[in-house]
């Protein structure tokens, strides 16, 4: 049987490519940089992106993580809201490819994603698969999720990634990159917060991450990945 050929997925931090204190503010350069590695790279690659200050406001104010609540004001504006606010940043993020000729298309997340009794499936892998044979970069992104009892949530990008995980098939995922706007993973270790050098799956457990000043992040921010990072080991 013929080897299967490997593939790295990168997750572009919304805090990385945001600035998460203003609303719909893109980081011009850090975006510029992060296609120009990527394409650099010649790697084949799955981008992920997260929210960021497009997409995590709206999420908050409109309360989109606790389903649907008709006591909330204009909650489906919001969640119709939430999601557009993503395809614009998606749309950004696309156009920054096709400007430097390379091929990039979008999978939205909320169109193949469905959430049942607080499982996330995803419905139909193979598009993905199918634009990674082609030589095209699938672009997916944090979004608004569907759930089948006519609610919703939000979908993070962190479970995207644990869900591309387990399904995809024709390729070997051989390495997950988060890029974030931090140097790292920070914990706290006698009272210090120090930059974890390297961590081991043995370590997820008992990790004491370290607590800095929350931005808006209605996903769970560090504390969101490392949980996703775990689950990963599980499965
Ligand atoms: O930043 C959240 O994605 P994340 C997406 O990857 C929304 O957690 C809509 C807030």
């Amino acid at each position: 049987m013929s080897e299967l050929i490997e593939i790295i997925v990168i997750k572009l931090g919304g805090s990385l490519l945001t600035d998460k204190n203003t609303p719909f503010s893109l980081r011009e350069e850090i975006l510029e940089n992060s296609v120009n590695e990527i394409i650099h790279s010649k790697k084949i690659i799955v981008l992920i992106h997260g929210g960021g200050s497009f997409g995590h406001p709206l999420a908050k104010k409109y309360q989109i993580s606790q389903g649907f609540n008709d006591s909330i004001d204009d909650q489906l504006i919001g969640l119709s809201k939430t999601h557009e606010a993503m395809n614009q940043l998606n749309s950004k993020i696309i156009n920054k490819f096709i400007e430097k000729s390379y091929p990039a298309i979008s999978i939205q997340p909320s169109s193949v994603f469905i959430q049942d009794f607080g499982h996330i499936f995803i419905k139909n892998i193979e598009p993905i698969e199918q634009l990674i044979k082609l030589g095209i970069i699938p672009v997916l992104y944090g979004d608004i999720l569907l759930s089948r009892d006519s609610s919703f949530t939000i979908l993070s990008g962190d479970q995207i990634i644990l869900k591309l995980c387990e399904k995809i098939q024709h390729f070997k995922i051989s390495k997950v990159i988060f890029a974030i706007e931090e140097d790292g993973i920070f914990i706290e270790e006698n009272g210090n917060n120090i930059l974890a050098s390297k961590l081991s799956s043995n370590d997820l457990d008992k990790l004491k991450l370290a607590r800095f000043d929350q931005k808006i992040d209605v996903t769970g921010g560090m504390k969101g990945k490392i949980e996703i990072i775990k689950e990963n080991y599980k499965s």
